[in-house]
């Protein structure tokens, strides 16, 4: 099955925080997206949803350190855009307070039900990346791991690559999946929509209410319209920033 029942496409930006005290009310569902900059998760957003602008993808990493709000039209329903972690020269303090208010957003939120992370293939599990696992398991979140811009690689050694993260990542004894992604191919976005949903509780939006009149579920809007998720989106550039050689 290769349908979502969220519709991502009707994702709508929402709203940008700087703070997570002025972060919509903490109620329904919420999945964040984070990661290093420039790992791709802007483009990732972009190309879930099928809107090149969504989420701004930018050239110039770790500008952006707000957190972006995105609803979905399925009821209080959320994707978060937090800012990216691991830029060199943002200065220290503020590093700092984006971990301390990072940490408490994930401990916290009552509404947030999982986590994507994403890692460039060709740079997975930094020191930080590993933190804010850590950090997400000990708090019992769900975490999705998405090896970004895997068309970088061939088929064979992004599967090697897939399994040695898979491998490594057991030692998070925690629940975390890994698997591959590119904007450029399309790839992955079906596992990852899949995911969002059973996080989002879609089911909820299908199932049919105990003692709901028969026949009214059956023919739900939501399922109707709900995206064949692999087929064309927006397509976003490949890295112009990184070495060709590889
Ligand atoms: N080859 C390739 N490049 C990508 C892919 N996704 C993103 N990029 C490039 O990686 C850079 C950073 O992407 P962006 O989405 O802005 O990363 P962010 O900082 O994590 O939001 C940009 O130059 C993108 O064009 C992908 O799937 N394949
Ligand atoms: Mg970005």
């Amino acid at each position: 099955m290769s349908k979502s029942i969220i519709n991502y496409r009707k994702a709508s930006f929402f709203t940008s925080a700087p703070d997570i005290r002025r972060l919509p009310p903490d109620t329904g569902y919420e999945v964040a997206f984070a990661g290093r900059s420039n790992a791709g998760k802007s483009s990732s957003l972009n190309t879930l949803t099928q809107q090149t602008g969504l989420a701004r993808t930018s050239k110039t990493p770790g500008r952006t350190q707000l957190i972006n709000v995105f609803n979905l039209e399925e009821e209080d329903r959320r994707l978060i855009d937090l800012p990216g972690y691991g830029f060199a020269k943002v200065p220290l303090q503020m590093k700092l307070k984006w971990q301390k208010s990072l940490n408490e957003y994930l401990e916290k939120r009552e509404c947030l039900k999982g986590l994507v992370v994403l890692m460039d293939i060709r740079h997975p599990m930094k020191e930080l990346d590993q933190n804010l696992i850590y950090w997400a398991v000990e708090v019992g979140l769900p975490i999705l791991v998405l090896l970004t811009k895997a068309d970088k690689y061939k088929s064979g050694k992004q599967k090697a690559e897939l399994l040695k993260i898979r491998e490594a990542s057991l030692a998070f004894q925690g629940d975390v999946t890994v698997e591959l992604f590119s904007s450029l191919k399309k790839q992955g976005i079906v596992q990852l929509s899949r995911m969002l949903d059973k996080w989002l509780n879609a089911a909820e939006l299908v199932e049919p209410q105990a003692g709901e009149i028969e026949g009214e579920a059956a023919d739900d809007q939501t399922t109707a319209e709900a995206i064949e998720v692999s087929d064309q989106s927006a397509a976003s550039e490949p890295d112009q920033d990184m070495p060709k050689a590889d």
